[in-house]
């Protein structure tokens, strides 16, 4: 799906009751094994090694319709239930067993209760056969199509991407006919092999450009993963604006070099002098841009055989963000996701610490001032957390 340009679904915005940071200690009767378990994803650690798949699984096919159906109140509802039990170090056994913990109400009760009596939830079953549900993760699976997009289409009557194609009177942007064009490729899963390929060939690029530059990965693929829809990079610049016209001249290097497929270049809109914005926002105004780059195969170590037959090259998508330096250790922390963590990070921040944090700045409301941070480390410190490592952010 296209993720990248597309601001993170913003929180519901009414209040819930004031959460307590630490659990009560006079729990009492009500005392769970998950007294512990802080609603915030930012206060938990969560690898990749997810006990309660079949649960999660579940919850988050009714978070995504919740999400076709622009309801944001239950879609993150049901993302919060199902990020609390990716948390667990155990699998979940029985309904009883879920006594005690964070943000699972009645509706993601009443699914984990159908998955354990049933074997399976009637409601995800339903959704699952859904015509609707169906055609909109078809349609949001191609770059360049949010649920805007995909739910006019499908009111249009049109129902496979063949039909979208083939309708003249349609009309497709950039981004998207680049979706459309590069469809089988980047609809398939980008391996860590394929990204610390293409990782190699930015690297490549970029010192070319200006040797002072470092990259990290970051994304998923920072946090452990084994696959990922795109490859997220950070590109750091030592010096005060001197990331200005790096990623145009990247672009224009990967462009000589033929491997350049598709780009949207967006200049830096950041000015630190109108934050705090009154609404932190999701998306933040970095220099980045959104590309399809050609990986060729030989590159990838372990794919040699597989260039006899047909092309010898996969299209992928890959992130570029250029930051200013003294900005680098917020878009890295913003970057490095998972969305669920730094949706939570955020809403801890303002909740608990009266702070506003994006991906560019922490700014305490109660001293009116920025905090600085030179590393990831530093933020987790300035709001009283115990740092989480990024393999342990996949909330
Ligand atoms: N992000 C952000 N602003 C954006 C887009 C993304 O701050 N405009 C953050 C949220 C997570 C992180 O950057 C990477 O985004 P994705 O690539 O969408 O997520 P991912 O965790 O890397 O997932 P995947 O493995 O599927 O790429
Ligand atoms: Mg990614």
């Amino acid at each position: 799906s296209m993720r990248a340009g597309q601001p993170i679904p913003v929180e519901v915005q009414h209040r819930i009751q004031k959460p307590s940071v630490q659990p009560k200690p006079e729990a009492g009767p009500q005392d769970s094994p998950w007294s512990t378990v802080s609603q915030y994803a930012c206060q938990r650690r969560t690898t990749l090694y997810n006990r309660n798949k079949i649960l999660t699984d579940a919850l988050e096919v009714l978070a995504e319709n919740y999400e076709f159906i622009e309801s944001k109140g239950p879609c993150l509802g049901f993302k919060r239930a199902a990020s609390v039990l990716k948390s667990l170090p155990m699998p979940i056994r029985s309904i009883d067993e879920i006594e005690g913990l964070p943000c699972l109400g009645p509706e993601t009760m009443a699914v984990i209760q159908d998955v354990f009596e049933c074997g399976s939830s009637s409601k995800v079953e339903e959704v699952l056969t859904d015509e609707r549900y169906q055609t909109l993760k078809i349609f949001t699976s191609v770059f360049g199509v949010g649920p805007k997009t995909a739910e006019k289409w499908y009111r249009q009557g049109l129902r496979s991407l063949e039909q979208i194609v083939s309708d003249s009177s349609i009309h497709l942007n950039r981004m998207q006919q680049a979706g459309f064009q590069y469809y089988e490729d980047i609809s398939k899963p980008v391996s860590k092999a394929e990204a610390e390929a293409v990782g190699q060939i930015i690297e490549e690029v970029v010192s070319c450009v200006n040797p002072d530059v470092t990259i990290t990965l970051t994304g998923g693929f920072r946090r452990g993963k084994e696959f990922g829809h795109d490859v997220d990079f950070l590109l750091s610049v030592p010096g005060h604006g001197k990331e200005d016209g790096l990623l145009p001249a990247v672009i224009d290097q990967l462009r000589s070099q033929g491997i350049l497929l598709y780009s949207e270049f967006q200049e830096s809109t950041f000015d630190l002098s109108k934050l705090p914005s009154r609404r932190f926002e999701a998306m933040d105004h970095f220099q980045k841009c959104f590309l399809i780059v050609k990986l060729k195969k030989e590159q990838v170590v372990g794919q040699q055989e597989k260039q006899r037959c047909g092309r010898d090259w996969k299209a992928l998508r890959v992130d570029l963000v250029a930051p200013p330096a003294e900005r680098y250790a917020f878009a890295l922390l913003g970057w490095s996701g998972s969305t669920q963590f730094e949706r939570d990070l955020r809403r801890f921040a303002r909740l608990e610490r009266n702070m506003l944090l994006d991906n560019h700045a922490l700014y305490d409301k109660t001293t009116n001032t920025f905090l600085q941070a030179k590393t990831e480390e530093d933020i987790f410190t300035h709001l009283g957390l115990d740092y989480i490592e990024p393999w342990q952010r996949n909330a």
